[in-house]
């Protein structure tokens, strides 16, 4: 192993290859703190050349590589296992932007780069790049690409498997594919971008994009609105869809519980209606310069909700400041849930039209198995992806902890029975590879199977994540 780490300092010099326990902590544990692993090294990268020569090294020695981007994954897919024997490869330091096309709408960016960075890349040649996550102050577009992440504006313009044109990859065995075309038409075979798109680090290491970019959208109209039960919130979503057409942008949903731990932990959210309710939805429309109304709009999307009782009440954001005062209690809801203790995540989608019955079913089944399991139920109600999260009744962490596999199993077992998905949006990592394989076809299995080692054979790239061991 010592000529491994010698390889790897000629590779991208002394100074980016981290073995000191210290400097390769926050490397080795992910975001949730429930995955810990340990590394052989920690390796920086500052181009794709060198991403190349670490791939061909680790190769050399047969060491499994591990790709990480922001390191803001929430099912371990990031983070080495507990052998020793894995390498971290950093994208961190590949943060360039490439180049910004407006009239082609492309943006060609390092796949270190932070989405915040592309956004303001996009905003700063007139444009738009959609993709918005609470975690985009950190998360890559590497890391985005390799989860195909979704966020609050799939409604609008898709997951991120939408709004790519080319990809650059270093492939297993250290040749890089030059994929990097932002053509809208190309026709020309097997669609190898979208193949590496949610491969979580399992078929290569991305090392650079070509992003679709859209028209800006500076007006917004938001609301925090009050609704008594899920079944409304679906029906609203639909009143929605019938009078903004395409400029509702974002439809998301959360329970009291989810609120509750937002006001109490989140330093200066307030509730901004006067009662309680059940549930709420954030609605956000948007629009070009040019588009005028949208307030009208809202109000009246809004007005028709409350006449038909679909809505009890309902805040609307008149200035930035409470555009973002609204937007942060939705988007502050996985830090709260971090800070209330054990949390147990489950990131579902289920066909809309099952939402609220599936909904209502699940609750009292989990109280039968953990009498006193907090549901902190919130997500993406418009793509029918509901984060189905529990935290542990008050003071009682270790017994979430131990229901933890029975509760899992009731939750995806009705998401299975309902033809849902037990992954909507952030992948399934080490925490949900083998849940996911249990209820797949031997199909499907063996089809996921054959691409992964038609791409590595040898079986280096992030081993156990994706398709389990
Ligand atoms: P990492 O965590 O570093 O890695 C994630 C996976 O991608 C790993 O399997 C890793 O091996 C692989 N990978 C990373 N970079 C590369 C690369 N260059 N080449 C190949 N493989 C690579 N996700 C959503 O989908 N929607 C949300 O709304 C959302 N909100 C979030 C909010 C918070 C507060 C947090 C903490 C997370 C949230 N996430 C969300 C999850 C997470 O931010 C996304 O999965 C994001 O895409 C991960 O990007 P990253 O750069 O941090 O990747
Ligand atoms: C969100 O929509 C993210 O806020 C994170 O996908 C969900 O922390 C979670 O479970
Ligand atoms: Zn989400």
């Amino acid at each position: 192993m010592t000529d491994l780490l010698e390889q790897l300092r000629a590779a991208v010099g002394d100074a980016h290859v981290l073995t000191d326990p210290e400097d390769v902590a926050a490397y080795v544990v992910d975001w949730t703190g429930v995955h810990t692993g340990r590394a052989l090294a920690v390796v920086r990268p500052g181009s794709t050349d060198e991403v190349a020569a670490v791939v061909r090294a680790c190769r050399g020695a047969r060491a499994p590589i591990v790709p990480q981007g922001g390191n803001t994954g929430l099912v371990g897919g990031g983070v080495p296992d507990g052998s020793g024997s894995q390498v971290v490869l950093s994208l961190g330091r590949m943060r360039t932007v490439r180049a910004v096309d407006p009239v082609a709408g492309t943006v060609t960016v390092d796949a270190g780069v932070v989405l915040a960075d592309v956004q303001a890349a996009a905003e700063a040649a007139g444009r738009l790049f959609p993709m918005s996550l609470g975690s985009e102050g950190s998360c890559t577009i590497g890391g985005n690409l390799a989860t195909n992440a979704g966020g609050t504006a799939v409604l609008r313009y898709g997951m991120t498997r939408e709004l790519v044109l080319g990809l650059e990859v270093v492939l297993p065995d250290g040749r890089v594919w030059d994929g990097l075309r932002g053509l809208r038409k190309d026709n020309t075979g097997y669609d190898l971008t979208q193949l590496f798109v949610g491969s979580e680090g399992t078929l290569g290491v991305i090392t650079g994009a070509v992003l679709r970019l859209f028209p800006a959208t500076p007006r917004h109209a938001t609301a925090w609105v009050a609704v008594p039960d899920v079944a409304a919130a679906v029906a609203l979503l639909a009143v929605a869809q019938e009078r903004a057409g395409a400029h509702l942008t974002t439809f998301e949903i959360a329970n009291r519980q989810a609120l509750d731990l937002v006001l109490a932990h989140l330093p200066g959210a307030v509730d901004p209606l006067d009662e309680p309710s059940d549930w709420y939805v954030l609605v956000e429309l948007a629009a070009t310069e040019a588009d005028h109304g949208l307030d009208d709009t809202l109000e009246a999307v809004l007005g028709e909700a409350v006449e038909t009782g679909l809505a009890t009440d309902a805040a609307i954001a008149g200035s930035r400041a409470q555009r973002s005062a609204l937007w942060s209690l939705r988007e502050g809801i996985s830090e709260v849930q971090k800070v209330e203790g054990a949390t147990l995540k489950h990131d579902v989608t289920l066909p809309i039209a099952d939402l609220a019955a599936w909904t209502d079913a699940m609750g009292p089944r989990l109280q039968q198995i953990l009498p006193g399991v907090r549901p902190v139920t919130y997500g993406h109600v418009g793509d029918g992806n509901l984060h189905y999260n529990l935290n542990a009744p008050v003071g009682r962490d270790d017994d979430l902890r131990a229901a933890a596999a029975q509760l899992s199993t009731a939750i995806y077992d009705a998401v299975a029975a309902a033809d849902g998905s037990i992954s909507a949006e952030h992948g399934l990592g080490r925490t949900k590879a083998a849940a996911a394989a249990s209820y797949k076809s031997d199909v499907e299995v063996d089809l996921m199977w054959a691409v992964k080692r038609a791409l590595d054979p040898e079986g280096l790239m992030n081993p156990g994540v994706l398709v389990p061991d």
